[in-house]
């Protein structure tokens, strides 16, 4: 395979620190972006927080009720979407000039290729030293035009460039040349090669293997035997080999809303007609977008947290509302009859173009 330079960023604190821009008089107090917590019994999760917050151990996904708990003092604010999404697209576009290859991978990080680099046929650390010099140009221009700090990582491959911005965290830039990659890698916790989630790493753990280079005494075939075919990526991540090209393909777009219900219900008079609101919604902001609906994904939360999707792609794109509809309630009357637990949460996403 040819050699490679890949870039990854990530905006730090992403929706907390735009409502910090927004709002300077909230700089230095802890900030939790989210569902509202309702003194304490509020039902839905934070979707982030800034520093000041994380040091009081809230974080992403957490109920909103147990982050009020850890800091009643914070400041709650709801999720303002149409903004973020507004503030990602403007860095979206000052990034994608900085390569033709470009992948953005959610509102707030993307990889770029810079394999180019290599073409002026000049020594390899030039080469190396010129992309740490574009990267330091990202983050100045980020910061210059939206006033907002990143973290940058760049590596041979995406799997060691996305490890080194999320080593390098908050507004940093972390460069792993090809010959750095695996004593970086070693002394790391097995969860942060990304598909290691709490249970792969359990599994492990149980093995005594908290480390990569612990994992790295693995032989492909026992991970293989262990986790099947993705073990023979965990294998290949442990010594920093990613073949992954950055896909130059645009983010699925989607619009969507999902509710909480203030107590776990079953009653499907209340379940439908929160399920009418939310369809109503999500179709008023397809009209909005002038957007064609691509497929649909229901989605619903039983009282313990057990979460279930159901998605459908149609075979003609529209904007048909009735069909819309009659689909995404098929699909909930499918979660309805599947299991007789109480629901806690519904929400209807679509894929838009
Ligand atoms: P992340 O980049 O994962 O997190 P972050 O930018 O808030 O913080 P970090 O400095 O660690 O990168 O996610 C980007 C945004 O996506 C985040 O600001 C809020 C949203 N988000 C959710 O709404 N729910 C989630 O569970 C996560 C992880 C993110
Ligand atoms: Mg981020």
């Amino acid at each position: 395979m040819k050699k490679r330079i890949i870039l990854h960023f990530d905006m730090d604190y992403f929706f907390a620190q735009i409502e910090e821009r927004e709002n300077p008089h909230f700089k230095g107090k802890p900030i939790v972006v989210g569902a509202d917590p309702k003194g304490g019994r509020g039902r839905g999760v934070v979707s982030t927080a800034n520093y000041e917050a994380r040091k009081f151990g809230i974080k992403s996904g957490m109920p909103i009720s147990k982050a009020f708990k850890l800091c009643p003092k914070a400041i709650f604010l709801p999720v303002n979407m149409e903004l973020y999404q507004k503030v990602s697209e403007k860095i979206m576009e000052i990034a994608k000039k900085y390569s033709p290859i470009f992948g953005q991978i959610s509102l707030d990080e993307a990889y770029l290729d810079l394999s180019f680099l290599f073409h002026d046929r000049r020594k390899k650390e030039i080469v190396w030293e010129k992309a740490k010099k574009l990267g330091e140009k990202l983050k100045k221009e980020i910061f210059e035009k939206e006033r907002l700090i990143c973290t940058v990582g760049i590596g041979p491959n995406k799997l060691v460039a996305k490890i080194a911005t999320n080593q390098a965290k908050p507004n940093g830039l972390l460069v792993i040349t090809p010959q750095k990659v695996k004593s970086f890698l070693a002394p790391l916790d097995i969860e942060e090669i990304p598909g290691i989630g709490p249970k792969t790493a359990k599994r492990l753990k149980s093995l005594g293997i908290r480390t990569i280079s612990q994992l790295r005494k693995l032989s492909k075939e026992k991970l293989k035997k262990m986790f099947g075919k993705v073990g023979e990526r965990f294998f290949e991540a442990a010594r920093g080999i990613d073949r992954e090209p950055v896909l130059v393909k645009e983010i699925v777009k989607s619009v969507g809303k999902q509710i909480t219900f203030e107590k776990d219900t079953r009653d499907p008079k209340i379940i439908f007609a929160e399920f009418e609101k939310i369809i109503k919604a999500v179709f008023q902001e397809l009209k909005e977008g002038n957007f064609y609906c691509k497929g649909i994904v229901v989605l619903c939360r039983y009282f313990d947290f057990e979460t279930h999707s159901k998605s459908k792609t149609f075979k003609k794109k529209t904007k048909n509302f009735k069909l819309i509809k009659r689909e995404a309630e098929k699909f909930l009357l499918k979660f309805l009859l599947k299991s007789k637990k109480p629901l806690r949460l519904i929400g209807l996403r679509l894929k838009v173009s």
